[in-house]
């Protein structure tokens, strides 16, 4: 899929004089219905976490606390996305290489998924990625 398919997601924000509340659907604020929820937190200081693409599996990153990078790769392009407000996701499609680092102090990754997980739907090796987007394209060709 290429990079683009992945997009920001401005989440609704609801805010009082108690502070702020934002939610997420599934179906209507992703587009897929949510099967897992998993967070990364208490990150090691200077560590990145992911470093691998999914083949089918379709996520929503959302910085509940703090900040951090996220590098996307489609195999032909690069970008890299900064996430720092909580009511701001990041849709990853599939076959997207990601890696997720500079992670500030307390930052909390929550992470909503459209599918149980499954390491079989992982590719945690680049070339072997690589080698599938190559497939991919020749088949499209
Ligand atoms: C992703 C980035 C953002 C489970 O047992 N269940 C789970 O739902 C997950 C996500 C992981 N695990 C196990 C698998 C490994 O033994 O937890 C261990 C650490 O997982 P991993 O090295 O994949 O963690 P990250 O932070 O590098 O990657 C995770 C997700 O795996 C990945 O889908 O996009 O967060």
């Amino acid at each position: 899929m290429p990079i683009n398919e992945c997009t920001l997601i401005d989440l609704p924000h609801i805010r009082d004089a108690r502070g702020s509340l934002s939610f997420v659907e599934g179906g209507r604020h992703v587009p897929f219905d949510i099967r897992r929820v998993y967070y990364l937190y208490d990150v090691t200081p200077g560590v990145s976490r992911g470093a691998h693409a999914h083949k089918k599996l379709e996520q929503l990153l959302i910085p509940l606390g703090g900040a951090f990078d996220v590098v996307l790769d489609d195999g032909r392009a690069q970008k890299t996305i900064r996430l720092e407000h909580s009511d701001v996701g990041l849709y990853i499609c599939p076959m997207i290489w990601r890696e997720l680092l500079n992670f500030s102090s307390g930052a909390v990754c929550f992470v909503l998924a459209s599918a149980p997980y499954d390491e079989e739907d992982y590719f945690r090796n680049h070339e072997e990625f690589l080698a599938a987007v190559r497939r991919v394209h020749s088949a499209r060709a």
